[in-house]
């Protein structure tokens, strides 16, 4: 066990680091964790989606005496499906660093992931992140290729279906380009796929920053969505956990009243086609004092106090 690979905890990881890391993660859980690739980028580079099963965890860390463990544990609570999203927003490092610190978490920690089917997809645009690498820090969407356009890329958080096109820019220029068309994106496509086939996904977190601020759907209108209620009572248990272990608030509104009008996410997707009852946008740090470039050495709070947030609202459902 000592020889699990683990994300690095004090510094952003390029493309590469992550990938090494995925690959390595099932060669040491081979039960636990699945990692498949659910497409390809623009550009061509795989997306990879990462299953903690349920029911793997303490079998793989206990042997015999876990399965029996296994069996009470499942016999006293229900399973949930989670799916997270990282790295939809090139330049916002902070979330496929905190996606990768929370398969960690869920890996490590059977009282979470021995009752609960994690989907994790840390890195969601791998062109764009590369870019943010290698050629412009604040790259945001995308690198598609835009006909009759000099500029590239599509807004990967405006491509969905679902009122797509009613609150985003028309402007290949734009940072918050909606596509020639509602999945126009392989990325947006493969994400969409891969949610479809899981299906029944009781919490959706699509993770961003910055802000600190947890948002619930919609965001196309500021009509309320179903649930909404439920999903501020359990924001706040989520809140709640997410300020105990470092005093981080966060902030749980609604997208498009608290934030501002926007079609095409993830969330309203996931809320208005798949029918999820829990869906959230999350905000990670910070406040707003360092922005995208968060330094490397909060990650691990950062993914620490998220961790906290996630576990109290699982253990609230359960
Ligand atoms: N923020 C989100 C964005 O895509 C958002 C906020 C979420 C708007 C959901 C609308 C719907 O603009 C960041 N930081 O990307
Ligand atoms: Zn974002």
């Amino acid at each position: 066990a000592d020889s699990c690979p683990q994300p690095l905890t004090d510094e952003y990881m390029t493309l590469d680091q992550m990938e090494w890391y995925l690959s390595e993660l099932t060669d040491s859980h081979p039960d636990l964790v699945d990692v498949s690739s659910i497409g390809k980028s623009v550009e061509g580079r795989d997306i990879w989606l990462v299953h903690i099963k349920a029911g793997k965890c303490r079998e793989e860390k206990e042997g015999k005496r876990g399965r029996r463990a296994k069996r009470m544990a499942r016999r006293s609570m229900e399973t949930k499906t989670l799916w997270i999203e990282g790295g939809l927003h090139a330049r916002e490092w902070i979330s496929p660093a905190v996606a990768l610190r929370l398969i960690d978490n869920f890996i490590n920690d059977c009282s979470m992931s021995e009752t609960n089917e994690v989907y994790i997809v840390p890195m969601s645009n791998p062109d764009g992140y590369k870019y943010t690498w290698t050629t412009d820090r604040m790259w945001r969407k995308n690198r598609a290729v835009i006909s009759n356009s000099e500029c590239k890329g599509v807004d990967l958080n405006r491509n969905w279906d679902y009122h797509w096109g009613v609150g985003a820019s028309k402007s290949p220029c734009s940072e918050v380009y909606q596509g020639l068309s509602a999945f126009s994106e392989p990325e947006t496509q493969a994400l969409r796929d891969a949610m479809k086939k899981v299906g029944d996904i009781d919490l959706v977190l699509s993770l961003h920053s910055y802000g600190q601020v947890l948002m619930y759907p919609w965001g196309w209108t500021a009509d309320p969505a179903p649930d909404t209620e439920a999903m501020k009572k359990m924001g706040d248990i989520f809140a709640g956990g997410a300020r105990e272990r470092h005093g981080s608030t966060y902030e749980v509104v609604n997208s498009a009243g608290g934030f501002y009008y926007a079609s095409g996410a993830t969330d309203d997707w996931a809320k208005g086609k798949l029918n999820s009852k829990y869906v959230y946008t999350l905000e990670l740090r910070d406040g707003g004092k360092h922005g995208f470039k968060l330094p490397s050495d909060q990650i691990l709070d950062a993914g620490n106090e998220v961790w906290d947030g996630i576990k109290r609202f699982l253990n609230a459902l359960n």
